[in-house]
This record gives C-alpha cells, sequence and structure tokens, in this order.
C-alpha cells in the first residue's frame, strides 16, 4: 500500500477532521505540513484550501471526500454507519455544521479573536460582538442535540461527532465561546467525554505559530 499522506497545517479544524478519522479507522498516515494556496495544495483543491491527500495515484480535496475515501478505502471500523437512515443523519449534521456552525463560529468569530487584520494582532471586537447573539442559538442547538445519547447520531461516535469535535476544542480556547460551552451542560460533557479519545488528544491542534492557544 502507498503512504496515505494528509497535506495541510494541523491548526486547521478541517486537516484535525480527517487525522481524527484516520486514527479512528487505525489507517496509518503522514501529515505533510503545508498552508492553504501553496504549490502543493493548490494542485489538488480547486480553491486552495486544506485538507488535501494524496495515496498512490489518489489525490482528493475536500475533507468529506478525503473521510469518504478512508472509510471505505481501508478496513476498520466504519466512519459513517452503513445503516440508511444513521447515515443519512450522519450526513445531515456534517452539512449543518460545515455550513452553519463552522462559517460561524471559526470563519468569523475565532478569525475576529485571531486573524483580526489589526497592526498589533487585537481581536476585532465588533465582528466578535456580532457572533455571539447566533453563537447562543448554535450552543443550544448543539446542546439539545447531543442531550440524550453524547453523541449527534444515536449512541455511537460517528463521523459527525468527529467533524464537531475541532471546532468545540476552540471554542474552549477562547472567553466568549468557553463560557457558552459552560453554560450548555451537555455539550460540556459531550465534549469533555469525546475529547479524552486517543485519537482526539492525537490530533489535537498546535497553537498557531506566535500564539497561545
Ligand atoms: N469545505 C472544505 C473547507 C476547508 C477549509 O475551509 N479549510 C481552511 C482551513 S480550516 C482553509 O483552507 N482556508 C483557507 C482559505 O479559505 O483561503 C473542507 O471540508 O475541507
Amino acid at each position: 500500500m502507498p503512504e496515505l499522506q494528509i497535506i495541510g497545517a494541523p491548526q486547521s479544524n478541517y486537516v484535525c477532521v480527517v487525522r481524527i478519522a484516520c486514527l479512528e479507522k487505525g489507517v496509518p498516515y503522514t501529515l505533510v505540513p503545508s498552508v492553504p494556496h501553496s504549490p502543493e495544495v493548490d494542485a489538488i483543491h480547486a480553491f486552495g484550501k486544506i485538507p488535501v491527500m494524496r495515496h498512490g495515484d489518489v489525490t482528493l480535496s475536500e475533507s468529506r471526500a478525503i473521510c469518504f475515501y478512508i472509510d471505505h478505502t481501508f478496513d476498520g471500523p466504519p466512519l459513517a454507519p452503513r445503516d440508511p437512515v444513521q447515515g443519512a443523519r450522519t450526513e445531515e449534521w456534517i452539512s449543518l455544521v460545515n455550513t452553519h456552525i463552522d462559517p460561524l463560529l471559526v470563519r468569523q468569530y475565532l478569525r475576529a479573536h485571531f486573524f483580526s487584520g489589526a497592526p498589533d494582532g487585537s481581536p476585532d471586537r465588533a465582528a466578535i460582538d456580532a457572533a455571539l447573539p447566533k453563537m447562543e442559538q448554535h450552543f443550544a442547538v448543539l446542546d439539545r442535540a447531543v442531550a440524550k445519547t453524547s453523541h449527534l447520531v444515536g449512541d455511537t461516535f460517528t463521523l459527525a461527532d468527529i467533524n464537531l469535535l475541532p471546532i468545540l476544542y476552540y471554542m474552549d480556547k477562547m472567553p466568549e465561546s468557553s463560557a457558552m460551552l459552560r453554560r450548555n451542560a451537555s455539550l460540556r460533557s459531550y465534549f469533555d467525554r469525546h475529547m479524552s479519545r486517543p485519537s482526539a488528544r492525537e490530533a489535537t491542534p498546535p497553537p498557531f505559530p506566535g500564539r497561545q492557544a
């Protein structure tokens, strides 16, 4: 078998998703550090985003596509349930997180903390404050979703949980979002429970260069 390369920066929540997927599946991989829009990424992703993947002659972009490939190429426990209803619910949560939760929590809120564009690197308070009311709603939605079983789908750990975990990891690091996590007890215990998995611990994002968190 050729080497499976996951190409991207380990700080990226989507790179983290793919790494956890490999680890859960028991698939050896090499992380090839690379930033968005670098030549090796641009060669694979039409819009220069990370992660991208190389496995022999197969190259892929987009975390969901990469996880599909890993799930169906290698032995190991399924990342997405094969049952049509549970599988569809897994896709539903992945889509909800990727189209609603990531854009608000990561692209707007986290970016305003880490990459405000201010010359002194200070957070963009206006963008943070604008995100907070909607974030409260998103946290409440997630809290309700995991209240019963501490999983997003059924009572097993699926790719839906893997896809959310790195976002919650970053939310736990920031002041306003960690307070929200504390106020949503089911989500907090869901996060603590799954972050203790060896796969999540091993793929924990390192700090952004030059930052504490
Ligand atoms: N839909 C993509 C999203 C990937 C993505 O947004 N990656 C970020 C890093 S977490 C990125 O490359 N950002 C650079 C950019 O948007 O220019 C996936 O699921 O892989």
